[in-house]
């Protein structure tokens, strides 16, 4: 075992700490590389596909997570019983917690995701915020750490309005709290702490400057044991509803091949900064004039590996696995190109009609979309009992692409033929989304969803088709810079995707 709680070397049998589509991902790719897997499950979830999928499968108890896979000694009970001799935490869950993964390693289980010593100064956020910036990594101008009330107030002055109270235990939005004038600072501290303090046993706050307008662009790292880092490239995340990401996209529509290497190169930094190992992910937020500032690291696989997987070809989590064995990386930064285009739309059990309200009850149906350009990621079948227990997402649905114009046309196809029936879907979210001019147009924010999209209005036709080409053009720009057309010459493969689109039009 390294001194930061590192510990990797061969293993034959894998215990799975999850449930859910993830589970069944992460069983996939044991089966490629032929390592034995455990699954663990709640009562929610005996006849679960990733107990059905598992070599073994463990009852950890009743429903509730609490009970069940948040309980540290149930997993590392099923481990010692079961021979296993690695975890995979998976996402949620345990996978964060720097107690779980030390506890892994203190039991001698090779622990799948990064050393112990960078899971926790990555979970603490204003650690994590001092860290990066001492190597070099631009961060949104705010307070150090270790500043009471008073002096937080005197610096927030300099730090000019409006500013986010955040909570260094807290990430994902959690603990945050805009402020758009002096008067209404200490309060929010005040607020802000307690809040932390209920929530996270720890009420230590920080101010950040607001960036208005800005974009959500992540960039997925990995990294083996001997200290290499590459950089797969960005996935665009900025559609979310209340810090929940709805879709995502991989490249991103406002990244060129400069900015994705400048990026790419601050978030290895970054990760270099905590001898991070295994797979993780920065998280920028890119402002309105594309200067681009940290704001977490996700120290776990994430729910949108997928698109990453599509455009570079890398399969994340056997790569994950081969790291954690022991393994050197397979690629240099040289041998990573993305190519095409892949969106992912995360199909949730709740009604877009009424508020997104969660949908529970038997899948009395579910027919998934297949075909070209077509991967779903599910847990779930015709029969599965959705409960409230758990995270509402059913499945992932994600299209690939030639180019943005094809993955989303691919993406309407597939929707049409998605069939789920006994629970409500956000499927007629995503088909809205799908017509949106500003999606077509890459034309967005993370406050898209929340401020400017409404499931009720349809768009103008005329709207519609101005979106469409500039979109088009917009992107023949930023992909293929280099194909001259002619002047006066028709760019005929703008008309074909044109008129597809209007014949695919409602
Ligand atoms: C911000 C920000 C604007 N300015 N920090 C939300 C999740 C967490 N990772 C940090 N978040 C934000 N931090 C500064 N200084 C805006 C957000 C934010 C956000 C970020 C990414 C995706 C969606 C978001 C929705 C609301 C706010």
């Amino acid at each position: 075992m390294r001194e930061d709680g590192l510990l990797t070397q061969k293993f034959d049998k894998l215990l799975i700490a999850n449930r859910g589509e993830i589970a069944v991902r992460i069983l996939r790719a044991c089966h490629e590389l032929g390592i034995r897997t455990v699954a663990v499950y709640s009562d929610a979830d005996r006849n679960a596909l990733h107990v059905r999928y598992a070599d073994e499968a463990y009852h950890i108890g009743p429903a509730p997570a609490r009970e069940s896979y948040l309980v540290i000694e149930k997993i590392l009970d099923v481990a010692r019983r079961s021979g296993a001799e690695a975890v995979h935490p998976g996402y949620g869950f345990l996978a964060e917690r720097a107690e779980f993964a030390q506890a892994c390693v203190d039991a001698g289980l090779v622990f799948v995701g990064p050393p112990v010593h960078a899971i926790r100064v990555m979970g603490d956020k204003l650690m994590a915020r001092q860290t990066v910036q001492a190597a070099g990594v631009p961060v949104v101008p705010g307070t150090e750490p270790g500043l009471n009330d008073e002096a937080l107030v005197a610096a927030a002055d300099q730090i000019g309005y409006p500013l986010l109270v955040k909570a260094a235990a807290g990430g994902g939005g959690k603990g945050m709290r805009p402020v758009y004038e002096p008067e209404a600072l200490p309060g929010a501290i005040a607020a802000a702490r307690r809040e932390a303090e209920a929530a996270f046993g720890d009420g230590t706050v920080y101010l950040e400057k607001m960036i208005e307008g800005g974009r959500h662009i992540e960039i997925q790292l990995l990294a083996d044991a001997e200290g290499n880092i590459i950089y797969l490239g960005e996935r665009e995340c900025s559609l979310q509803r209340r810090h929940q990401k709805l879709i995502e996209e991989a490249p991103s529509f406002v990244v060129d091949e400069e900015l994705r290497r400048r990026m790419g190169e601050v978030a290895v930094a970054a990760a270099r900064a905590v001898n991070y190992v295994n797979a993780g992910t920065i998280e920028f937020l890119l402002d309105k004039d594309k200067n681009f500032y940290f704001l977490e690291m996700n120290t776990r696989l994430q729910v949108e590996h997928p698109v990453t997987e599509l455009v570079t070809g890398v399969d994340i989590v056997q790569e994950q696995l081969r790291i954690a064995r022991g393994r050197r990386l397979r690629f240099q930064q040289e041998d990573i190109r993305m190519r095409g285009w892949a969106i992912e739309c995360r199909i949730n059990a709740e009604d877009p009609y009424n508020n997104y309200l969660p949908s529970t009850g038997q899948i009395t149906m579910s027919r998934l979309p297949t075909g070209p350009g077509v991967r779903v990621d599910t847990g779930v079948f015709t029969g599965y009992e959705v409960t409230p227990h758990y995270d509402p997402m059913i499945s992932k649905l994600i299209c690939y692409g030639e180019t943005r114009a094809e993955a989303i046309l691919r993406m309407r196809r597939a929707l049409e033929e998605y069939r789920i029936m006994g629970v409500k879907t956000n499927i007629p979210f995503h088909q809205h989304m799908m017509e949106s001019h500003r999606f077509l147009s890459g034309q967005f924010d993370t406050k898209f969803v929340e401020e400017r999209f409404s499931m009720n209005e349809r768009e103008p036709a005329d709207v519609m088709e101005a979106a469409i080409l500039a979109a088009l053009v917009a992107h023949r720009q930023g992909q293929q810079a280099s194909q001259v057309v002619a002047p006066g010459e028709r760019d005929t493969s703008n008309w074909k995707w044109y008129s597809r689109w209007e014949r695919l039009r409602r």
